[in-house]
């Protein structure tokens, strides 16, 4: 681990090693007793489990006089943190630019100087010792890393969205060496089948940026919502956006997405979009649209069946389908108008990755179709798959043209996987899509799914659509397929959850939904394989519903299991 530099004027502490799980107590000196501590005094409640710390004895504490200081780049990563900090205790926490000398009691140091490069862009280490802490990074990611390791140091209250009085500041001291095991931490929120606005979208990415999660996959598009304005194509909201009722057989009241006219639905602008994509970059979160083609896309035909082999009725009104609306793929058209759509995408984000779903296509259209055929004729295609191929293909070459890459859901392997395309395994193919050296990410749903039951008490749980998915198997979640031969686990990016809200239309029952469940993936994402162990994720997570109550996140209570 780096030395601290020399704005933190006290030398390190000689820490007490603790082991990783929070079983081990502080080592005696040599010749002292052991004293009996309880579990808060051995390790802090951290989600996810850092790489490495060390607790060594004594505390930091935060003073009304306390301030932030940060280099010229981690001004705004400095801003955050006091943001969140003068929320709870009511001090004025002043962001300065550091390095001036001595740094006064009480400070916070946030540093990209001499940061080790071997921490990488997400990594950072963390010294807290009585009279200051020191949050050094080589990026800005990893300073913003470390403030949340920080804010889950300092007593629950911390994260109390109202001045808190009486309440002790206090951090143990630790030195934390922290960097993730994968760089995909993804979280998967489909705001089709139940519309979540643009603040309640803005909370989700708050929650997974202090669970240290990075991508966001929204999943705008589907049978019965369409949810992203453009401007070519505005009948894709004007229509797409909305249908008579909540659907899927839930009581109105359950929902919470009503416009002025009482048709449920919704959609984001672009304005909102840009908005949120901003909100999302300034917590090192980036965003995957999904636009799903070419099936689950009802909405979009309800708008312009023209775009459909049979150019018929299309409507929003389907309730649990899944292989209802299906574009043409013999209309050259249907790649016209979906390239349109995606120009507009690209440019409103700017992340690496396009999702085309690509789930779950029925082919039966296709077969009746004449256009489908000629199409499979002409580029001597032999079956359905072969033409879903054709289409991810024809999609893909556009989306590489304009400098991004495809991912799609498991089934974009059906008929051949397009060349530079990154799978997203949610019913199997990562290990053959890997091995044939395309990049993958795993969300099998036995261990991912959060629209699954958390009890096998289904008649005392709201109505979820899965089995039962229980924290403990989220948590036992090995990303690297045991079958995958270790020259290709570089191909594996990282693991997601995904919530699909078929039945759930309530933002406090997305979070009901998604909590704890996705803190065990977060570490899950983070945490390196062997540090991992159930009993200490579940003490620590007993602080982390602490942390929820003072945020009134609501989450799935006594998850012994
Ligand atoms: C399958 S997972 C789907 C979704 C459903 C989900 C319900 C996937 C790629 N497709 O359209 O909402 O099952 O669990």
């Amino acid at each position: 681990m780096k030395q601290i530099n020399s704005l933190c004027v006290l030398p390190l502490l000689t820490a007490a090693i603790l082991c990783l799980d929070g079983c081990a107590r502080p080592q005696p000196a040599p010749g002292q007793a052991a004293t009996a501590q309880p579990p808060e005094q051995s390790l802090p409640a951290l989600i996810p489990q850092p790489e490495k710390i060390r607790r060594s004895d004594g505390a930091f504490r935060l003073r009304p006089e306390s301030r932030i200081l940060v280099d010229a780049p981690s001004e705004a990563t400095g801003q955050y943190l006091a943001a969140k900090l003068r929320t709870s205790t009511g001090y004025k926490i002043d962001v300065e630019p550091g390095g001036k000398g001595v740094a006064p009691k009480g400070s916070i140091i946030l540093t990209t100087q001499n940061a080790s490069a071997d921490l990488g862009a997400e990594g950072y280490e963390l010294t807290a010792i009585p009279g200051s802490v020191v949050i050094r990074a080589p990026g800005q990611a990893g300073l913003f890393y470390g403030a949340q390791t920080l804010l889950q140091l300092l007593p629950p209250e911390i994260f109390s969205t109202q001045t808190v009085k009486g309440v002790q500041w206090s951090t143990p001291c630790v030195q934390i060496e922290d960097r993730p095991r994968f760089a995909w931490r993804g979280m998967m929120l489909d705001v089709s089948r139940h519309f979540f606005t643009k603040a309640e979208v803005e909370q989700l990415l708050d929650l997974m940026a202090m669970q240290k999660l990075n991508t966001f996959h929204w999943h705008l598009v589907d049978d019965q919502g369409w949810r992203i304005e453009i401007m070519k194509y505005p009948r894709l909201t004007q229509i797409g956006a909305w249908r008579k009722d909540i659907g899927f057989g839930l009581d109105p009241k359950a929902g919470t997405a009503y416009g002025p006219d009482g048709r449920y639905g919704g959609y984001y602008t672009q304005a909102d979009i840009r908005e949120v994509v901003a909100y999302a970059a300034s917590r090192h979160i980036t965003i995957v649209p999904e636009i799903e083609m070419p099936g689950h896309s009802s909405a979009a035909l309800a708008a312009y069946p023209e775009f459909s082999c049979s150019g018929g009725f299309y409507t929003t009104e389907v309730s649990g389908g899944t292989l209802a609306g299906v574009y043409c793929a013999g209309n050259d058209g249907t790649f016209e108008f979906l390239q349109n759509v995606l120009a507009e995408v690209i440019e409103l984000f700017p992340g690496k990755y396009i999702h085309i779903g690509g789930d779950e296509v029925s082919k039966d259209n296709w077969a009746k179709c004449e256009k489908c055929q000629a199409r499979m004729a002409k580029e001597n295609l032999k079956d359905g798959h072969e033409l879903q191929s054709y289409f991810v293909r024809r999609m893909e070459k556009y989306i590489n043209s304009r400098g991004r890459t495809l991912i799609g859901w498991s089934e974009i392997r059906e008929g051949g996987l397009a060349q530079n395309a990154v799978v997203m395994d949610w019913i199997g193919g990562a290990v053959e899509a890997a091995s044939a050296g395309h990049d993958v990410v795993l969300s099998p749903t036995t261990y991912c799914y959060l629209d699954h039951y958390q009890s096998t008490n289904q008649a005392a749980e709201p109505r979820a659509i899965g089995d039962y998915l229980p924290l403990s198997r989220a948590y036992s979640f090995e990303p690297v397929p045991a079958k995958l031969d270790p020259q290709f686990h570089s191909h594996v990016l990282g693991a997601q959850g995904n919530l699909w809200t078929e039945y759930v239309a309530s933002f406090s029952h997305v979070q009901y939904m998604t909590f704890p469940r996705m803190c065990a993936l977060a570490e899950v994402g983070w945490s390196p394989a062997a540090s991992r162990q159930w009993s200490s994720f579940k003490q620590r997570l007993a602080t982390q519903e602490l942390r929820f109550d003072q945020l009134k996140v609501t989450y799935r209570k006594g998850m012994q299991e």
